[in-house]
């Protein structure tokens, strides 16, 4: 059976982005491949955390990740940091990887943009790509689904495998991104020309899945789109209706061309007013697995089996690395 890996980082407010981007997806495929799904809370660290708070975000993270249908039974569930072999390969692929290529990472750029004193820019920030790389290479990973943002850091993995595989011993399976259609990227609520993110200042940028339903109401009706007044597809004029047309599809299936025809005479009010009881009744059985779930003994337990689990297959693998590196006993 081919094996998938991905991962979330316990930040807070896992948002529609997340959730139709990433843990949508993973619940799909736990059907069709061995499964492991990780909370990076390694990755979480290259920002300044607060300890209480990021241990609070890692058990809000794994309650979703089971609120939105990740099965334990069918999935390896686990924290980052409980397979201290995370760390362990993050440094020997650091040591295959050049400046040149990290400088080059988007996402590194775009996080460290704003830094007025660029000589206090987190090292862990630049070298986050090798720890990426190090928990999907740690598994065998065949397949990797992520949204699109992340595929610079996949391409990195890739480059990274085959460099070791050819220039030290074929140590590595070289692994594949999955990623949802471009279309499907979910945009700010009140700038759909940014992605969804957890760390945008403004709440109502996002949908977050634990908001409650008069959050939920605000965001949409507040969400930003053109003067036109018409309903119809077009993500370069109009990316605010568009995004919210790619959510309301995303969420009930249904195409957006069939959307677009069912609003036709209507304006963006009705359509937003619908979208609002979409996205309430899609939330909800979220919300409350979430919340018979999160404070259970039965949580803590799925993490520690799935950290056990996790741990032998990156044993495996790191003796392997180690034999064809030339390190250790
Ligand atoms: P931040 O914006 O604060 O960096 P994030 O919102 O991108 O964080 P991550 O933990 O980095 O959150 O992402 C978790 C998963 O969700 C990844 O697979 C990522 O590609 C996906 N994802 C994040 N934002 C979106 C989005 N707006 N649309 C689709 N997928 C997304
Ligand atoms: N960088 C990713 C989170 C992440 C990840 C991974 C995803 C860390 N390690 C391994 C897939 C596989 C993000 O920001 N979305």
């Amino acid at each position: 059976m081919k094996r998938v890996f991905s991962g979330v980082q316990p930040t807070g407010n896992i948002h529609l982005g997340n959730y139709l981007g990433a843990l949508k997806q993973f619940v799909d495929l736990q059907n069709d491949y061995e499964s492991l799904f990780c909370i990076v809370d390694l990755h979480a660290i290259t920002v300044p955390q607060d300890p209480k708070k990021l241990k609070e975000n890692i058990l809000d993270v794994a309650a979703l990740y089971l609120a939105v249908g990740v099965d334990p039974k069918k999935s390896i569930v686990f924290v980052q940091s409980d397979v201290s072999a995370h760390s362990e390969l993050g440094w020997i692929l650091t040591c295959s990887s050049h400046m040149g290529e990290l400088s080059r990472m988007t996402q590194f750029k775009a996080k460290t943009a704003n830094t007025s004193n660029k000589d206090s820019i987190g090292t862990g920030l630049f070298s986050y790509p090798l720890l990426m790389a190090a928990d999907i290479l740690l598994y065998d990973t065949d397949v990797v689904p992520v949204g699109v943002d992340q595929k610079q850091h996949i391409e990195l993995t890739r480059d990274l495998a085959i460099r070791v595989n050819n220039t030290v011993k074929k140590t590595f399976v070289v692994p594949e991104g999955r990623y949802i259609k471009e279309g499907a990227r979910v945009m700010g609520l009140d700038d759909p020309t940014k992605k969804m993110s957890k760390s945008a200042e403004n709440q109502h940028s996002r949908i977050s899945l634990l908001d409650d339903d008069n959050k939920i109401k605000k965001s949409i009706m507040k969400a930003t789109t053109d003067s036109e007044g018409i309903i119809r597809f077009d993500i370069e004029e109009k990316p605010g209706i568009s995004n919210l047309l790619n959510i309301y599809s995303a969420l009930t299936g249904e195409p957006v061309e069939d959307i677009v025809k069912s609003y036709d005479g209507k304006g963006y009010g009705d359509f937003k007013k619908d979208l609002v009881e979409v996205t309430q009744n899609s939330l909800k059985p979220i919300k409350e697995r979430f919340n018979e779930i999160r404070h259970s003994q039965e949580l803590i337990d799925i993490l520690k089996d799935g950290a056990e689990r996790a741990d032998a297959i990156a044993r495996k693998t790191m003796k392997r690395v180690k034999e064809n590196f030339g390190l250790g006993l």
